[in-house]
C-alpha cells in the first residue's frame, strides 16, 4: 500500500505534492493537517498513506511539482508561484499547452521575483536597458523574457541555477532577476532592487482540466477546507456584555468589525459578540472596557464552514 503506482490512471485517492524540505515543506503539511489530513509515513519519506482521508502526499523538490502534475503523476500541489509560472512560460515556448493552473494563494512563502542591478547604478527605469547588450543572471528564463519582450529590451538572459547573486561579481552577468525577502541577501552582495517583476507566494495548484473520477469530490472538498482554514487565519471572535446606553461608543469604537449580535444577557444588560479580522490588542479591549464592556473575551476560531 506504501508503494504508489505512478501515472495518470483513473484512481479514487488524492494525491498532493508537496515539498519535502525547504521553504514551504513545514507550512504546507501545517495547512493540510488543518484541514483535516493525517498520514502515516513510508519509511522513505517521500509517500505519506493518507489516513482519515483518501488524500496521500508526495513529499519532492519544488521544482519538479508543476511536471509532477502535467504528467498526472499527482492531483494537486503546493509550489512557489514563481515556479509554477515559470515552468508554465516555459511550455508556453515550446508550443505545448498549457498543463496546470493556479487554483488559490496559500498565504505563505511570499516573495517577489525582482531584477537588481549593482548598487552604484543609478536606476531611471526599464528604459536605460535598451540597446547595451547587457546580460542578465537568472534561474527564471521564461519569466524574465516575457518581461523584457513586454518592455522591448534586447537584454540577454544567462540561466543560472543557484547562486545568482554572485553573478555580476563573477563577470558572468551585469545585473540579476532573482528572489528576494528581506532583500538582506542583495544588500550583502552590493546590489539593490529596482523592478518587480511577480509577486510571489506559495499557491495550490491543479490540473488545467479537472477531474472526472472520485477525485473531483475530495478536491473539492479540500479546497472548501482550504478557504475555511485561509479565512480563519486571522479571525478572531470577540464577546463581552454591555449596558444598552453604552452601545454607541463601543459601535464606534468596533466599526471595522463584522456585525455586532446582541443577544438579552445577565440583569438586563446585553450580551454582544462580533468577527475581527486580525489581532485584537490589549489596547482596543481596555478602550472598549472604558467604554462600558464588560467580560471580554477574545477567542480563536478553530473552524467554520460558510
Ligand atoms: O530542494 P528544493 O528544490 O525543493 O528547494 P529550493 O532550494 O529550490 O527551494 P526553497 O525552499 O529555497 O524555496 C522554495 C520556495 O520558497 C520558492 O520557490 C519561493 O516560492 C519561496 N521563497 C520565499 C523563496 C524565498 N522566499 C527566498 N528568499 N525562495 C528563495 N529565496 C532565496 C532567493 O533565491 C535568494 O537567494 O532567498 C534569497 C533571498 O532572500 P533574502 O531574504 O535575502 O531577500
Ligand atoms: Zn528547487
Amino acid at each position: 500500500m506504501m508503494n504508489p503506482t505512478l501515472g495518470t490512471a483513473t484512481r479514487d485517492r488524492l494525491r498532493i505534492a508537496i515539498q519535502k524540505s525547504g521553504r514551504l515543506a513545514e507550512p504546507a503539511r501545517k495547512l493540510l493537517a488543518a484541514c483535516g489530513l493525517s498520514w502515516r509515513e513510508s519509511r522513505d519519506k517521500l509517500f505519506c498513506y493518507g489516513e482519515t482521508l483518501p488524500v496521500d502526499l508526495l513529499l519532492v523538490r519544488d521544482d519538479d511539482i508543476p511536471g509532477l502534475i502535467a504528467d498526472g503523476v499527482c492531483d494537486l500541489g503546493v509550489v512557489g508561484r514563481n515556479e509554477l509560472d515559470e515552468q508554465a512560460g516555459a511550455r508556453a515556448r515550446n508550443g505545448l499547452p498549457q498543463a496546470y493552473r493556479e487554483l488559490r494563494g496559500l498565504g505563505f512563502g511570499q516573495c517577489r521575483l525582482m531584477l537588481a542591478v549593482p548598487e552604484d547604478w543609478e536606476w531611471s527605469g526599464p528604459e536605460q536597458l535598451k540597446g547595451r547588450g547587457l546580460r542578465i543572471a537568472t534561474s527564471y528564463p521564461a519569466i524574465l523574457a516575457q518581461w523584457l519582450q513586454r518592455q522591448g529590451i534586447d537584454a540577454q538572459v544567462v540561466e543560472l541555477s543557484g547562486s545568482v547573486e554572485i553573478a555580476p561579481r563573477l563577470g558572468t552577468a551585469e545585473l540579476i532577476c532573482d528572489l528576494v525577502s528581506s532583500g538582506a541577501t542583495l544588500l550583502a552582495n552590493q546590489l539593490k532592487p529596482v523592478e518587480n517583476l511577480l509577486d510571489s507566494e506559495a499557491v495550490l495548484a491543479g490540473p488545467a482540466h479537472g477531474f472526472d473520477d472520485a477525485r473531483a469530490g475530495l478536491a473539492q472538498m479540500l479546497l472548501r477546507r482550504v478557504d475555511g482554514v485561509l479565512q480563519l487565519k486571522d479571525r478572531k471572535l470577540l464577546m463581552f456584555s454591555a449596558r444598552r446606553e453604552s452601545l454607541p461608543e463601543l459601535e464606534r469604537l468596533l466599526q471595522d468589525a463584522g456585525p455586532l449580535v446582541q443577544l438579552p444577557g445577565a440583569n438586563g444588560s446585553l450580551s454582544l459578540q462580533t468577527m475581527c479580522e486580525g489581532a485584537v490588542s490589549w489596547q482596543q479591549l481596555e478602550d472598549l472596557e472604558r467604554a462600558g464592556a464588560r467580560e471580554l473575551m477574545v477567542l480563536t476560531v478553530e473552524r467554520s464552514l460558510a
